[in-house]
């Protein structure tokens, strides 16, 4: 368990060894629409790696901190250790325009349980274009599912195209939505240049193998001190209804 260090632990103490602050821990952000499977996803990546990581886990929502419930009450990490932002505002403004709350909540863990290995920082869920900015996290996860329509990963979008690991999620349901997750990987990859594209379900414990081992080398990279965050890349324009029933239309475009 986390609070008792295992020769795992020491081993894989990389943060000691590295150019980087020893109680600076890999930030990963999981982003991706409304009820795709992020608080699931974050779940499984702890049941699978609680043993051999020190992790925690901040959840962002707009108003509640539903997701930090169900996590803790998915019994798979030390309820301490998952700590909720309610951001009372849209969810890419959190994880974008102003991260100083989601950055003070990843710091705040890091000490009271240092060293970490890991965050996992949930973004709330939002539309296609949320991405994380490079000041939060290291890398991020963008998460699709089969069940939003095989023709999202055609879409695009900065988190389809450019984040570091593309997850189309709920392949177990995939036959009953009529969708070809073969193609729809195909499509992601298309958009996508080389990025990984994985196909994930928790049902599928080979799946469940390869996000392991995803999230294990890029904590590594990360803890070498030799990654250089990416940013997918600025928002599409959108609106916002201002206090006085105004439309408010801005870009994101500018950098923070
Ligand atoms: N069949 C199936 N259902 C899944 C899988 N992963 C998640 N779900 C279900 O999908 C629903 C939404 O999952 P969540 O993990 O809450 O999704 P989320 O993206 O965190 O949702 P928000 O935070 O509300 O945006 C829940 O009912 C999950 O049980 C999966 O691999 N297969
Ligand atoms: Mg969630």
């Amino acid at each position: 368990m986390p609070d008792q260090p295992s020769h795992q632990h020491e081993h894989l103490a990389y943060g000691e060894e590295s150019h980087s602050s020893p109680s600076r821990s890999f930030r990963l952000g999981v982003a991706g629409p409304v009820g795709t499977g992020k608080s699931s996803l974050i779940a499984t990546v702890c049941r699978e790696l609680a043993d051999e990581l020190r992790l925690g886990v901040i959840t962002n929502d707009i108003y509640t901190d539903e997701d930090a419930r169900l996590l803790r009450s998915a019994g798979v990490l030390d309820p301490e250790r998952i700590r909720a932002v309610e951001t009372g505002a849209c969810p890419h403004t959190a994880i974008r325009d102003d991260v100083t709350p989601n950055l003070i909540a990843v710091e705040d863990l890091e000490r009271d349980f240092a060293p970490l290995d890991v965050v996992l920082v949930e973004s709330g869920g939002d539309n296609l274009t949320a991405t994380f900015s490079p000041a939060l996290v290291d890398a991020q996860i963008f998460v699709l599912d089969v069940a939003g329509g095989g023709d999202v990963a055609r879409k695009g979008g900065p988190g389809i195209a450019r984040a570091d690991l593309l997850v189309v999620n709920k392949t177990d349901l995939a036959q009953y939505v009529g969708v070809d997750v073969e193609q729809m990987v195909k499509d992601a990859e298309a958009a996508r240049d080389g990025k990984p594209v994985l196909a994930l379900s928790r049902n599928d414990p080979a799946s469940v193998a390869r996000l392991k081992q995803w999230v294990l080398s890029m904590a590594k990279v990360v803890h070498s001190g030799d990654h250089t965050p990416v940013d997918p890349g600025p928002m599409a324009p959108h609106s916002h209804v201002g206090e006085d029933g105004e439309l408010i239309t801005h870009t994101h475009a500018h950098a923070h």
